[in-house]
């Protein structure tokens, strides 16, 4: 199985952990054949003894920590190195205890050696991935361990999200191997470790993992579980379901069950119940036989009591209408990019209160698990992404990519399947939805999801074409990115209510499926001011909300269940990032609406991409000022005055909705 074990580190009474956080030696491969690492084997020995290196701390990503221009925009295989001793007592009972290398997670590619042994390779950013190291640590107790990572920040067209590598020739304008990396999505390519790095240890046989979901049924809770055990297959197993406050309500003692609780207290979302986020705790105790000895785990984890259900019109948390109103974000920020950060990760949880957020996406990508931790715990409800974004060609629909992404929803579920906060599973972001292989990879993506999952909606956000979508028929909730008077009418805020009313109406008599706007917003760079309101002032930005807004509040009494901002915060791209997507299906649907009734026409799109002029696709388009600043909140996490003007609406629909 690809990626983490299921269950989240935690330190429990059978359980160690050790983090790896701080100073990490580390080099990036800039030698022309850009894989020395490997030629030279750079993993046998200390990293400083194969050339120079510097310190760079996990996690955070390494673009932005240094003065050096080349490091930021780096692309290939950077090197991580660091010592760890690991406690003795580990050792003391050596073969009797299971330690296990976690990363949270690493940007793209990477392989993990242990003292010069190869632990480990994974695809893919924003998903934790592991390796037992058990017999590597133990043929040397005491002896530092040295753990090597070696990361790759390159994408292809079929990695999630795709990229291509594009290699400029023209020796009179760039120097010999000059290439370039150009991704469709809208952010900066941050790389690196990102999330912590943990050694934890479990007995030789294990909890490997619990699946929780859970009913309502009159007044009853009903706790399904599921618990697998590895490493003996004898043993019994003593379950005890807790209120948060430690009394036990429910307890079992079979592998597979269900546990009832009367009159639970139900998992709410944020701002709907005075005690929103309400958890219960599942604690798992396995007594297992191995030899002649007991392996003895114990394992807990948090239980949300709440039900979710759509309707052609309605999303149902525990029967009662909920309305989404929150933001979209993304995990970023000065210096550290993305890398995980606890005192981001508070202020964040902050602001979203104080905005009075019920709900975010996770665009575009898996958050860290400590940040899915909070939602659970706040009641802060969450549409859980993954990293289908810039899927814009036809090749990022072809087997390979299918492959692969199937495989990432595994991994994301496997991580976030008992999360009560994960109310619906977004498998992509604005993919280039009116190609015609776009309707058998979202049947087949959204098929599989389901069969792992069959409790949560699946969705993905569309910007394509209602008409020509091929991708929404197999989705549960339409999820709909718009940008009136910003990439279409630029500066006409007088159109926006009449395009958003008309978009609303196409979507819902097409498809008869409740809508969320999942992306509305304008950029405002913060501190410019222009009454008349013009674009990239303050005032603009809010003006463009209020004429959303006039509408979402005609169209949320009828089928429309939510409204995320884009974005939360200010947030980094590239420097030539564009809204190529933007243009690009402005420019599709165009093509189609002049040929709307041709026969066949779904057998053109190709032809219609390839026609859309490169120059249009990529150079008109320096739309980006250190940035991208569509954030209600500078990247600082100031607000900027759309901030006051969402506060007061959220806390206008909360009162209404409590
Ligand atoms: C979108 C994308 C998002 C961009 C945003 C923008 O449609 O989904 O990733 O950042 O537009 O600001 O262009």
């Amino acid at each position: 199985r690809a990626g983490a074990g299921p269950l989240c580190p935690r330190d429990t009474p059978s359980r160690d952990l050790k983090e790896l956080g701080g100073l990490w030696r580390f080099r990036a491969d800039t030698s022309e054949r850009r894989d020395s690492g490997f030629a030279q084997r750079w993993y046998r020995r200390p990293l400083e003894q194969s050339g120079p290196v510097i310190d760079m701390p996990v996690p955070a990503s390494f673009n932005d920590i240094t003065q050096d221009p080349s490091l930021r925009r780096f692309i290939g295989w950077v090197w991580y190195e660091k010592e760890v001793l690991l406690p003795k007592h580990w050792f003391q009972d050596a073969f009797k205890t299971r330690v296990v290398l976690r990363v949270g997670s690493a940007h793209y590619y990477a392989v993990v050696w242990v003292n010069g042994v190869q632990v480990v390779e994974h695809e893919g950013g924003h998903l934790p991935f592991e390796a037992d190291i058990s017999t590597i640590v133990q043929a040397s107790p005491g002896d530092p361990c040295r753990i090597t990572i070696a990361v790759n920040n390159t994408l292809s067209p079929y990695t999630l999200p795709p990229g291509t590598i594009q290699y400029l020739k023209d020796e009179s304008k760039y120097p010999k191997g000059y290439f370039v990396q150009n991704t469709k999505f809208d952010f900066f390519n941050y790389a690196g470790i990102h999330r912590p790095v943990v050694v934890y240890t479990t007995p030789i046989a294990y909890i490997d993992d619990i699946t929780v979901t859970t009913a309502l049924s009159g007044n009853i809770g009903v706790v399904r579980y599921e618990v697998s055990v590895i490493g003996s297959s004898q043993y019994s197993l003593s379950l005890n379901l807790r209120e948060k406050e430690g009394k036990v309500v429910a307890t079992g003692q079979a592998a597979v069950g269900e546990l009832k609780v009367v009159d639970p207290k139900l998992w709410w979302p944020y701002l709907m119940h005075e005690n929103p986020g309400y958890l219960y705790y599942l604690e798992v105790r396995l007594s297992a036989q191995v030899d002649e000895d007991l392996a003895e785990d114990v394992y807990t984890v948090p239980v949300g009591i709440r039900t979710v259900h759509v309707t052609s019109s309605q999303f149902l948390i525990n029967g009662k209408p909920f309305y989404f109103h929150g933001v979209n974000k993304h995990e970023d920020a000065d210096i550290r990019g993305k890398g995980l950060d606890w005192s981001l990760i508070a202020k964040d949880f902050n602001l979203l209160k104080w905005l009075g957020a019920n709900s975010f996406r996770t665009s575009h990508y898996p958050y860290a698990e400590e940040i899915m931790d909070l939602c659970d715990a706040y009641g802060i409800v969450v549409i859980d992404e993954c990293p289908g974004v810039g899927m814009r060609d036809i090749e990022n629909f072809g087997n390979q990519s299918l492959a692969h992404h199937l495989v990432v929803m595994e991994e994301l579920i496997r991580r976030d399947k008992n999360r009560p906060s994960v109310v619906m599973w977004s498998v992509a972001n604005e993919p280039a939805s009116e190609l015609p292989p776009a309707a058998n990879y979202f049947k087949t993506v959204i098929a599989h999801t389901k069969a792992i999952d069959p409790t949560r909606p699946v969705t993905f956000v569309s910007n394509a074409n209602y008409a020509h979508d091929h991708g929404a028929p197999y989705v549960d909730v339409i999820c709909v990115n718009s940008y009136f008077s910003w990439y279409h009418d630029s500066g006409h805020l007088e159109v926006i209510q009449l395009q958003l009313n008309t978009q609303f109406e196409n979507w819902y008599e097409t498809y008869h499926k409740p809508i969320i706007q999942s992306e509305y917003g304008a950029d405002a760079v913060s501190g410019l001011h222009s009454d008349p309101p013009l674009m990239f002032s303050e005032e603009y930005q809010v003006a463009v909300l209020k004429q959303y807004h006039a509408v979402l509040d005609r169209k949320r009494k009828e089928y429309v269940i939510g409204e995320l901002i884009w974005n939360f915060a200010d947030f980094m791209t590239d420097q030539e990032s564009l809204t190529a997507l933007n243009i690009l299906s402005a420019e599709i649907q165009l093509c189609m609406s002049s040929i709307c009734d041709y026969p066949g026409l779904s057998s053109l799109c190709p032809a219609l991409i390839a026609a859309v002029p490169s120059t249009a696709r990529w150079n008109n388009a320096v739309t980006r000022v250190l940035g991208n600043k569509k954030g209600i909140f500078t990247r600082q996490r100031q607000p900027k005055p759309a901030a006051f003007v969402l506060r007061e609406r959220y806390w206008k629909l909360a009162n209404e909705s409590s």
